[in-house]
């Protein structure tokens, strides 16, 4: 597995509020439990981009997920203007073919940042097309020797079917579990770090929902 991010407790924190101060709120009850932070459209669209320093000067890693799906030369400049502002990975799709992942990958190499590729979806809807892709998609990931990848807590199976093709090599971070279904104990059998949003944020207390879910991660890689 190599990464340069450091995912303490395999918990990485996905702030899908609306809110700065909601997400700073949650933040202050959980900072020593975690140390990386997913940020996205809601939060981005709403507080801006600064977010991104916000967090990094707060001592978080960021991973922004903005599902980068363009052209390459788009593709390019959403990454490098998202690592610009401080972020250390982009997440990125893979449906839109090599050549536009390839734009992302070239970047971030030459910047030093992380690109963790999305393979499948958690959600239903993802059955329709990108499943009966995803195998394809993960060879893309393997020939541009991408090392990052997403992959849904809430298809077992498939994951288990994908990491194989990965490899041990490869670093899985996996969102799904809680609210969409998605078992820790299962879906740690092939990633390496689950993603958490709503189960945390919506908890009515958001630090002890956090504890117990780190102590289900221990148990289920003890
Ligand atoms: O279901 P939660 O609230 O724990 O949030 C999961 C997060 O992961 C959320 O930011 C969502 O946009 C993202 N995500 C998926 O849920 C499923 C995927 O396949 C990819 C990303």
């Amino acid at each position: 597995m190599v990464i340069k991010l450091k995912i303490k407790n395999k918990l990485i924190f996905a702030a899908d509020l609306d809110n700065l101060d909601e997400v700073n709120n949650i933040l202050n009850q959980i900072s020593n439990l975690i140390n990386t932070v997913k940020i996205g459209y809601p939060l981005v669209l709403s507080e801006g981009i600064e977010c991104i320093s916000k967090f990094k000067n707060l001592g978080y890693n960021v991973i922004a997920d903005f599902k980068v799906a363009d052209i390459p030369a788009t593709n390019k400049k959403i990454c490098k203007i998202t690592f610009e502002k401080g972020a250390d990975a982009i997440i990125v799709h893979g449906f839109v073919g090599k050549d536009s992942v390839k734009a992302c990958k070239d970047i971030a190499k030459k910047m030093n940042k992380e690109l963790f590729l999305v393979v499948d979806m958690s959600h239903p809807g993802s059955r329709q097309f990108l499943e009966k892709n995803s195998k394809e998609i993960a060879k893309i990931g393997l020939e541009l020797g991408i090392k990052n990848y997403v992959l849904p807590s809430t298809k077992p199976k498939i994951g288990l079917e994908i990491r194989k093709i990965l490899g041990d090599e490869a670093f899985v971070i996996s969102p799904g579990i809680g609210v969409q279904g998605g078992e820790i104990k299962k879906t740690l059998k092939f990633a390496d770090a689950i993603i958490v949003g709503r189960s945390i944020y919506q908890s009515k207390d958001p630090m002890t929902t956090t504890k117990k879910l780190i102590n289900h991660i221990n148990l289920a890689i003890s």
